[in-house]
């Protein structure tokens, strides 16, 4: 528990008890400020690191808020499986996809509260608003469960896992640097599990690999969250099919601009700006993934927030793990737990779909060059024949008559 923040904290000479990880802090230590000195406004600079929870007090304190709040609008709407926007699905098409279970009481669809991402055996993604307490202000030991390969939530299929222990972004004096009272950046963590599932995992869009979550381009997200607010969850597993907002866009007035809500460097926007398709209540921390040529999908980002859902000019707002401050300390924390890379590389966008062969064009109006050819025959042969009449030979007459006649025919046929 703790043990990356332990180490590299030691490392590099930090006073005990300081957490903070990841290959990229080399990058980013020199000059680095105390946590005093960070500007709060700034919170980007001058390094993101990776702190875990397990130093936290109190594994019996009751769960944060948040989960509270999915779970309550759970109990008073029961399951069902009308959804505006998506469509029912099955972990099968998104095998990386996780439930995040609070509690012991009930059944899985009693229990879950928020998604995630599997992305190595016994590494799960999520959102950090999943797990801060907002009455303490800090992020409990890990008091939850993972489930990995379920379709319907309310069944015992695939696999329940124990959690060691999770992991989320902190600043060079190992403060937190998702803070809910301040904006919703950093909204990410990843969960190191007791064991490991066996379902396949999704890999994060790697630094070569930003065309494939390009502005416009298709994205997937997939969850049990309820598709209107406050509105029914689902049992069974869904999926809606959005698009990658471009960051201009999402930051323009009439979408987050006004709100001040948006924060390119730690945010992505997906979904439709007419509105009617998103993630809602109870998506948080699951997936945004893309396609990519040859078939398979890359992970992009993770449900944070939304004004609403589903409404128009107010598309679900994603934790932007596929770039950088957030990316790279992510997968060398990942890296450093499990002893698996989680990015990508080389993967390209789909070919467009191959557009219909554009039907053979009509033949050129007027008669056709054979048909020209026999008519100019036709025209010889009675020129022959008429020649031949003058002779008298009545050998010749026939012979020209004959070729009159064949030119005749070729050209009823030709023409
Ligand atoms: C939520 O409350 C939530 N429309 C998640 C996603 C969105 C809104 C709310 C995006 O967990």
């Amino acid at each position: 528990m703790g043990s990356i923040a332990d180490r590299t904290a030691s490392a590099a000479g930090r006073t005990a008890g300081v957490v903070a990880a990841a290959a990229v802090a080399l990058l980013l230590l020199a000059g680095s400020a105390s946590a005093e000195d960070l500007d709060r406004d700034a919170r980007v600079a001058p390094g993101v690191y990776i702190g875990s929870a397990s130093d936290h007090a109190d594994p019996d304190a009751a769960p944060p808020p948040e989960v509270e709040d999915v779970l309550d609008a759970k109990r008073d709407v029961g399951p069902s499986t009308k959804i505006v926007g998506g469509q029912a699905t099955f972990v099968s098409r998104w095998p990386w996809q996780a439930a995040i279970l609070d509690g012991e009481s009930g059944n899985g669809f009693d229990r879950q509260f928020c998604g995630g991402s599997l992305v190595a055996p016994n590494i799960v993604v999520s959102a950090a608003h999943c797990f801060y307490d907002t009455i303490t202000d800090s992020f409990p030991p890990p008091s939850f469960d993972v489930v990995t390969g379920r379709t319907a939530l309310s069944s015992t299929a695939g696999q329940e896992l124990d959690v060691n222990d999770y992991f989320f972004f902190v600043d060079g004096g190992g403060n937190p640097l998702y803070d809910p009272d301040i904006d919703d950046q950093f909204d990410v963590v990843f969960i190191e599990l007791a064991s490991n599932s066996i379902s396949p995992t999704i890999k994060i869009a790697g630094p070569t690999e930003g065309a494939v979550w390009a502005p416009g381009r298709t994205a997937f997200a997939t969850g049990w969250g309820s598709l209107s607010s406050g509105g029914p969850f689902p049992d069974q597993l869904r999926e809606v099919r959005i698009g990658i907002i471009s960051d201009s866009t999402c930051a323009s007035q009439p979408v987050y601009g006004a709100s001040g809500l948006f924060f390119p460097a730690t945010m992505v926007c997906a979904g439709v700006l007419a509105g009617g398709k998103d993630t809602c209540q109870g998506d948080s921390g699951g997936p945004l993934v893309v396609p990519i040529a040859g078939g398979g999908f890359r992970l992009v980002g993770d449900t944070s927030f939304g004004i609403g859902c589903a409404l128009a000019n107010k598309p679900g707002v994603y934790g932007r793990i596929a770039d950088n401050p957030m990316r790279d300390p992510l997968a060398a924390g990942i890296l450093t737990e499990s002893g698996v890379n989680v990015l990508g590389s080389g993967a390209q966008p789909p070919a467009p779909p191959t557009p219909p062969t554009p039907p053979t064009p009509p033949p050129p109006p007027g008669p056709s060059a054979e048909c020209l050819d026999a008519q100019a025959k036709l025209k010889k042969a009675k020129k022959k024949l008429k020649k031949a009449k003058k002779t008298d030979k009545k050998r010749k007459i026939k012979k020209a008559k004959r070729k009159k006649k064949k030119a005749k025919k070729a050209v009823e046929e030709l023409c």
